[in-house]
């Protein structure tokens, strides 16, 4: 291979929850990405009964967010909201602002949004369905079909600009009424309602979507459990409880896929911070490996290999914990593993042994330990191109199955000029090197990519903040962090460059 493969996918990546808004429009039921307030996840975990005060402080101050000590806000749920037992549903302040709410009205643009990214010549577009669109509370016997039609429509407007729908089948957006009741997959019973809710999706929109990743950053688990899963807490037990549900959930609806449709290609999604050793000490590479084992390698082992590794199983044990495990949960694992692994990619990270006095940043899975070799985002994320190349390899090298990177890019705080110009020469850059790096993985390694969609192709809302001033667009939305604004959309520079790329199938860089 001398290039990018002719039929590279190119596009771009958003999620429902974070670029939609319209959150009670159309029969929708309200998400647990409804009722984060600004400052979001970050503020989020902070209130959390059972977080120790110094990760509260910690987390709070990576984020930007006001934590005073001893904040009740939201003892007995975090968010912010009244909870009316007798209606069954919770009910959210007049006087919160919640970002995801309108988010940038792609609901009612999508249109517009998607002529954008036919402009840009996308040749793939990387979204994911609204769980609560479909099945509001998530336990209903019959499907929303408002919710169903939206997605029909905009899935109808891709294949019109022959854009490949890459589906992404929960995105951080989990019905609340499933956290409020079973404690989200800390309950087996949530299984049940997910494998539901998919396999309507997959009956509805069969001769749409060829491409479906069951979760999105399956890992995230390790550092937000509620986010990630829908569980209210910081329990360990819960947490690898609800993770290991996931994976289940993930190999029943993979499993039921080849069985039912053998068109579909099936990919599981990870966020990837690969770990360097912090020395060439023995002890330092050896906990590198150790948290990439942890923290990454974990989740797709399960969905790619089909059993759970040792090391996992061995840890768990060391800490205490038991797994769920049912007889026959094995059969499950190993009947679904995924056709193609799909991956976040934003920053390495760094391991030692002794980690306790390291100077820290921040990154997308958590705080990571400083890397001096490299420049960091505004908001910290450390920028590593080469880091890319490595990750492709790895994952490679490990299952040796077609990779696609599902998110990466670069959140900057832009400014609008007053002629509606956007110049964020800065993204372009990132954009060049990190692109270079997954050719030269494709041309010098050998690695099997098959697309890659830049995290937030258009503005949205950023998960950790909650704010849209991290933005990572192409495309500009005219919206602040209050949501004022026009919510026009206007095309930065990157979004010129990009499309070069594309047209050029990524010769000109
Ligand atoms: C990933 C999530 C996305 C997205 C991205 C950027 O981990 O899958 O939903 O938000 O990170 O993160 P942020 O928005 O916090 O900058």
């Amino acid at each position: 291979m001398t290039k990018f493969p002719k039929d590279f996918l190119w596009g771009g990546a958003t999620a429902a929850n974070q670029c939609e808004g319209a959150w009670n429009e159309d029969g929708k039921g309200i998400s647990i990405a409804d009722v984060l307030t600004c400052g979001g996840l970050a503020k989020h975990t902070a209130a959390l009964p059972d977080v120790p005060e110094a990760m509260k402080k910690h987390i709070a101050k990576m984020r930007g967010v006001t934590y005073r000590s001893g904040d009740q806000e939201g003892a007995a749920m975090a968010f912010k909201m009244n909870t009316y037992p007798e209606k069954g549903i919770p009910a959210l302040l007049d006087d919160e602002y919640y970002p995801n709410h309108q988010a940038i009205d792609h609901y009612h643009r999508y249109k517009e949004d998607l002529a954008l990214f036919a402009k840009m010549g996308f040749k793939c577009y990387r979204m994911s369905i609204a769980w609560t669109r479909i099945y509001p509370q998530g336990e209903e016997t019959e499907p929303n079909e408002a919710g169903l039609r939206f997605y029909d429509n905009v899935f109808d407007e891709c294949l019109k600009y022959g854009i490949e729908p890459i589906v992404t089948l929960s995105h951080y957006e989990m019905p609340l009424a499933l956290t409020l009741k079973y404690n989200g997959f800390a309950d087996r019973r949530v299984i049940d309602c997910y494998v539901r809710y998919v396999k309507t999706v997959f009956e509805r929109y069969q001769h749409k979507v060829k491409y479906w990743l069951t979760f999105n950053e399956l890992n995230s688990v390790v550092h937000s459990g509620f986010i990630n899963a829908g569980v209210f807490s910081k329990d360990r037990r819960l947490i690898e409880a609800a993770s290991y549900h996931q994976l289940l959930a993930s190999a029943q609806v993979v499993r039921f896929a080849h069985d039912h449709y053998p068109q579909f290609q099936m990919g599981c999604m990870i966020g990837v911070s690969p770990a360097y050793p912090y020395s060439c000490k023995p002890e330092d590479n050896l906990a590198a490996l150790k948290q990439n084992q942890q923290r990454d390698t974990y989740y797709p082992d399960v969905q790619m290999r089909g059993f759970l590794p040792e090391y996992k199983l061995i840890q768990l044990q060391q800490e205490g914990i038991r797994l769920p495990i049912l007889p026959g949960d094995a059969e499950i694992l190993s009947g679904g593993c995924c056709d193609f692994m799909a991956f976040s990619y934003y920053q390495t990270s760094v391991a030692a042994a002794q980690d306790e006095a390291m100077q820290r940043t921040a990154g997308n899975m958590g705080s990571f330990i400083f890397n001096p070799h490299l420049k960091k985002s505004e908001w910290g994320w450390q920028i590593d191109p080469i880091g890319l190349r490595y990750t492709l390899n790895l994952f490679y090298d490990r299952y040796h199955k077609p990779l696609f990177i599902a998110e990466n890019g670069l959140g900057a705080a832009d400014v609008l000029n007053a002629d509606h110009t956007i110049h964020d020469p800065y993204r372009i850059d990132y954009l060049r090197q990190h692109i270079q790096a997954i050719k030269d993985a494709i041309i010098l390694d050998g690695v099997k990519v098959f697309g890659y969609t830049p995290w937030g192709c258009i503005d949205l809302i950023s998960c950790s903040t909650g704010q849209i001033s991290k933005r990572y667009g192409f495309i500009y939305v005219d919206v602040d962090d209050a949501g004022h604004g026009t919510l026009n959309r206007y095309e930065k520079d990157s979004f010129a460059y990009y499309k070069r790329v594309i047209e050029s199938n990524g010769e000109e860089l």
